[in-house]
């Protein structure tokens, strides 16, 4: 059987939001967390090996990104319909100054809601100056940073460092791209890493507890 990965970066390079979503429909059977691992990651893993052999062009990889993102809205958690008691816990989540790549991370704060955490997804490119302010305002128990690129890796090692001298001593957790492929504990010796959705799951409960996708679309 051919990948559903592929069929679903298909749809996504063609711009087809409506069949981006019957093919995720097609595994009402998964949670977000298999849905992310099986389905969206692979398929934008796979559309950065299609850009970077320039089988598709900038324009066809932005455009991909967008119909992701949208499909990611249609299945992040309403606060109110989370499965889980709320844990009365706070986590927010930004990408470092410069840092573009926020798919990963919106899936993570997707999955921490539903978990029954109170969250706020910042998004890509914040400033340091602006984390700082709104964690010290907001006082979240975890901030999870994600970062692609390697030469945002001296400004990790900034954040990380900054982000946990805050009073109220959050839990810094580190993912993306790089915290699969390095050793980046010379970075963020005060951060959990995180290598995949995998070890979140061993942090935050069960995998297995998710929502159905039948029960999202
Ligand atoms: C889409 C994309 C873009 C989009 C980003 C859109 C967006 N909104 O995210 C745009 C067009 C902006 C872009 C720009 C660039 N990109 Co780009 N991009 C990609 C692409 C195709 C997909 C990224 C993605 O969504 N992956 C899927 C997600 C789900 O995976 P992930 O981020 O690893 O996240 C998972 C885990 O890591 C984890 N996770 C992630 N964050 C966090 C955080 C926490 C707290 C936790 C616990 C876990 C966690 O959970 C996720 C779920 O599985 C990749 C290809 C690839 N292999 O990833 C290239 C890629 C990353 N890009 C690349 C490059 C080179 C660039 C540019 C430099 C290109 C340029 N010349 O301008 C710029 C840099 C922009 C910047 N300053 O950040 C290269 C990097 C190569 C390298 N050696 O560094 C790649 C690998 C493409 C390639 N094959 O060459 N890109």
């Amino acid at each position: 059987m051919r990948e559903i990965y592929k069929s679903f970066a298909e749809a996504l390079l063609k711009g087809d939001q409506e069949d981006a979503l019957n093919i995720v429909k097609k595994v009402h059977y998964y949670n977000r967390a298999e849905a992310f691992l099986d389905i969206f990651t692979p398929a934008m893993r796979y559309i950065g090996d299609l850009w970077e052999n320039n089988d598709i062009s900038v324009a066809d990889e932005h455009l991909a990104t967008a119909v992701c993102d949208f499909v990611l809205s249609r299945l992040y958690p309403a606060k109110s319909s989370s499965s889980q008691a709320m844990l009365n816990k706070r986590a927010m989540f930004l990408c470092l100054e410069g840092e573009q790549h926020y798919l990963g991370l919106k899936m993570v704060s997707s999955l921490f809601e539903e978990a029954g955490w109170n969250t706020r997804y910042l998004g890509p490119n914040l400033p340091l100056e602006y984390a700082l302010k709104h964690a010290a305002a907001w006082q979240p128990d975890v901030i999870g940073l994600s970062v692609t690129i390697v030469y945002h890796l001296p400004l990790l090692k900034t954040y990380v460092k900054e982000l946990s001298k805050l009073s109220f001593k959050p839990e810094i957790f580190v993912g993306g791209r790089l915290v699969g492929t390095y050793d980046l504990l010379p970075y963020c010796k005060e951060a959990v890493l995180v290598k995949d959705l995998n070890e979140l799951y061993k942090i935050i409960g069960q995998k297995e507890h998710g929502e159905k996708l039948d029960a999202l679309l």
